[in-house]
């Protein structure tokens, strides 16, 4: 019997759309599939509109997918839940906090930290972090192994996602949904959600003289410059332009319960961050990770270690061809030579990408391993509803 508890989620946007990305995905998992009580205590909500456009700006409360929507500095007149969730280690408010150890019982406190393929998350996973007053704070580790805290996947995607694509018209109805024109049947799609990245004129004009259609939909973001720089005009949000074989169009923010279908429909995906990065695999595509950069080169290490992972069963020459194009994005290098190897190498590529993602579905998703840890270390609260 699942019992309903009073959920927390507390979300800092730190910048981009990952950090809400995430949490708003989590929160809509725990309400949706397992009848949770769930508050998202948030302080951007301008960033969150960008992926959820029918939140309001500047309401004091308001439920949005059966999700209590509040603005974070309302949580010092809160009373804590019986489960407070910390995203990202966004560190709560001192009241908050004082509240929590007030309470009795003691809500179940975590820390749901950033993704990681590394193996030290392993270790982490669940470690307790005691706190003053004798709360005790859990480590929470996303992760890509069953030590691990699992990755957030939803009950019904894979379903969803393979009904989605044997629709043959289906490419053709998300991007009408865009109010976008679809590109040719026979073009290969590409979709680009990444980082700004300096050097895009080789990658571009590669894909403008190549003999097949190439379709390329441009999230909207910091890459966008580059591509107004190769175009020598200022792309709007709808705009479509062409040079050569290569078609580009100025995407405007999707709804996140649509973006999976960008990704269904591409060929391949060029994603970041945590969530996209995700859900590209989820999508079961050829993909590219621009990963978030960060100090002392710590991004290398984290995308080694996913690629470490990625390619344990990939042959010698597939791993090749990822390696020199991921690398090629990430540093930055010039595009154009791995570009066609990795287009030359689409259906190996695409094997692998199903492969990798039906190895993952075998991994209970991170929503229900929650939803079990919280059982665990809460089990001597009574509870306070059963859920019907
Ligand atoms: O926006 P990001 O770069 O966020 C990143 C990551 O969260 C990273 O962990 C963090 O350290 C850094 O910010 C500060 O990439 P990410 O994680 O893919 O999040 C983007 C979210 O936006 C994702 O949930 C998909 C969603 N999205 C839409 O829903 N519609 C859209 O049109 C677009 C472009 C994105």
């Amino acid at each position: 019997m699942k019992v309903q508890h009073r959920w927390d989620l507390f979300c800092h946007v730190v910048d981009n759309l990952g950090d809400i990305g995430v949490t708003w995905r989590l929160a809509r998992q725990l309400v949706v599939e397992h009848g949770q009580q769930v508050r998202l205590f948030l302080d951007d909500f301008k960033a969150f509109a960008h992926i959820a456009p029918q939140v309001q700006l500047r309401a004091a409360e308001q439920t949005l997918a059966g999700v209590q929507i509040v603005p974070w500095a309302r949580q010092a007149q809160a009373t804590p839940g019986d489960v407070v969730i910390e995203m990202f280690g966004c560190h709560l408010s001192e009241t908050y906090i004082a509240k929590i150890g007030q309470t009795s019982p003691q809500p179940v406190w975590l820390n749901l930290e950033h993704l990681s393929a590394e193996t030290w998350v392993d270790l982490h996973h669940l470690k307790p972090s005691p706190q003053s007053g004798g709360v005790t704070k859990y480590f929470y580790y996303p992760g890509f192994t069953d030590k691990s805290g699992g990755l957030l996947r939803e009950a019904n995607l894979i379903a969803q996602r393979d009904n989605w694509q044997m629709q043959p018209s289906a490419r053709r109805i998300a991007m009408r949904a865009l109010g976008l024109p679809p590109p040719p049947d026979h073009a290969l799609t590409v979709l680009l959600f990444s980082y700004a990245r300096q050097r895009l004129d080789g990658w571009l004009h590669s894909m403008a003289a190549s003999e097949r259609p190439v379709a390329l939909w441009v999230c909207p973001g910091p890459v966008k410059t580059a591509i107004n720089a190769w175009l020598d005009m200022e792309l709007q949000t709808g705009q479509i332009t062409s040079r050569g074989s290569l078609t580009i169009y100025a995407l405007p923010y999707i709804p996140q319960q649509r973006f999976d279908e960008l990704l269904w429909a591409a060929d391949i995906c060029i994603v970041r961050g945590e969530d996209s990065f995700v859900r590209a695999q989820w999508a079961a595509k050829p993909f590219v990770w621009h990963i978030y950069p960060q100090e002392d080169s710590a991004h290398d290490r984290k995308l080694d270690a996913f690629l470490d992972r990625y390619l344990a069963e990939a042959d010698h020459d597939l791993r090749d061809t990822v390696v020199h194009f991921w690398t090629a994005w990430n540093r930055g290098l010039d595009l154009a030579p791995a570009w066609l190897e990795f287009v030359g190498s689409l259906p190996a590529l695409q094997r692998h990408a199903l492969k990798w993602s039906r190895s993952l579905q075998t991994q209970p998703d991170l929503a229900s391993q929650l939803i079990n840890e919280v059982q665990q270390l809460g089990s001597n609260r009574p509870s306070l509803v059963a859920a019907r």
